[in-house]
């Protein structure tokens, strides 16, 4: 029999503990699709199986970076006790959990990322990354993940469990995070896109229906799903690609998906800014793709981050700068590991964090330069 991934079945008991009991759940996702897939999922289920209202929340990358943070904590302070589950984030957060602890928050972290030298206190960790994981698969999307777990819940408490409704969810997560086509993944981008067809999600029967869909693969989905998706921005601490996807009227979704696409025409044309603006100050003979500007927006630079990585084949790093701070997007061509890269450099950095490809990280202005050249020296290896 092939092995589970660690600790999953022990999260699922101990939300099915917190149903019974009544306690209060607190649902924390990342602001990308697959956070939002991973809520969503994870929220629909619990409902189903008699949970009335969890606290959902997104942090605003702009404001408050990826991942549980201070701020995000100081909001949600007031609902303590609760459960603190975090979908698609939370493995590189170890003071943050431990902030979180003090406040009464029992906090589980259920994050497909990589995983760091040390990991946070919490009372327990999925991660098919971590050590001891024994699960042959380790490239499944966060919401590919939560959907496991879905899947265990209903199974756990004896319900029927209908895998349409998520699949849609979870074909859209593993496109948007360039999940690898293989294994879980394959047969999940299969199913999905089969479940898609047949959707009666309002906010995806409005999205497809404006989007004009024609072949259903995974380039269609990601240039026309996915892409209005991202655009989504939190607001008040909900992602809009999150009030999309749960919205049950279809006028209204179909007003949301409307907004979604100026926005994501927008975001199109700002990125492509970014992009003009890197290759003017471009040096070719640098052996990386380091730059930043305080006009520079964080949720843009990866994008613009994968565009200049396609196009000249170097490790990019792009941050927003701040007068203090600088949060930046990484992204790698295939074969080099951003995650480790930053390893080498881990002293100057305050966060960091991702996948091999995929990564972001924040540092203090004062250490940019050194940054750097730590990067160069480990490129050169
Ligand atoms: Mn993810």
């Amino acid at each position: 029999m092939k092995a589970e991934i660690k600790n999953l079945k022990k999260v699922a008991q101990r939300i099915l503990e917190a149903i019974k009991n009544k306690e209060k759940i607190i649902i924390y996702g990342d602001s990308d699709p697959d956070g939002v897939g991973s809520v969503i999922i994870l929220e629909e289920t619990i409902k189903e199986l008699g949970f009335k209202s969890p606290k959902i929340y997104f942090p605003d990358r702009e404001k408050e970076g990826y991942g549980l943070n201070e701020k995000a904590l100081k909001c949600l302070k007031k609902y303590s006790p609760a459960l603190l589950i975090t979908l698609d984030c939370g493995i590189g957060n170890i003071s943050e959990v431990e902030t979180a602890k003090k406040m009464g928050f029992e906090v589980i972290i259920i994050d497909h990322h990589k995983v760091l030298s040390q990991v946070p206190k919490a009372s327990i960790i999925c991660a098919p990354k971590q050590k001891g994981d024994k699960y042959p698969f380790k490239e499944l999307a966060n919401a590919g993940l939560t959907y496991k777990l879905s899947k265990l819940l209903f199974s756990l408490a004896n319900q029927h469990f209908n895998p349409e409704r998520f699949l849609e969810i979870v074909v859209l997560a593993t496109i948007s995070d360039m999940m690898i086509i293989e294994a879980d993944n394959e047969k999940f981008i299969k199913e999905g896109s089969l479940a898609l067809n047949f959707t009666q999600r309002p906010g995806l029967i409005a999205l497809i229906d404006i989007t004009k869909f024609e072949n259903w693969d995974s380039q269609e989905i990601r240039q026309k799903l996915v892409s209005i998706l991202n655009a989504g921005q939190t607001i008040k601490h909900l992602n809009e690609a999150y009030v999309l996807l749960s919205e049950k009227n279809l006028t209204k979704a179909k007003n949301m998906v409307q907004l979604l696409v100026k926005k994501s025409e927008y975001r199109r044309q700002e990125i492509k800014k970014i992009f003009e603006e890197i290759e003017k100050r471009i040096d070719n003979s640098d052996l990386i793709v380091f730059d930043g500007d305080a006009n520079w927006p964080l949720i843009l630079l990866g994008p613009s981050a994968s565009r200049a990585c396609n196009k000249y084949g170097k490790p990019v790093f792009l941050f927003h700068k701040g007068d203090k701070e600088c949060p930046g997007a990484v992204r790698m061509p295939s074969g080099v590991d951003a995650v480790k890269a930053m390893t080498s450099c881990e002293d100057l950095l305050k966060t960091y964090g991702g996948h091999a490809l995929a990564a972001g990280f924040r540092i203090e202005t004062k250490n940019l330069e050194n940054f750097k050249n730590c990067l160069i020296k480990y490129f050169k290896r």
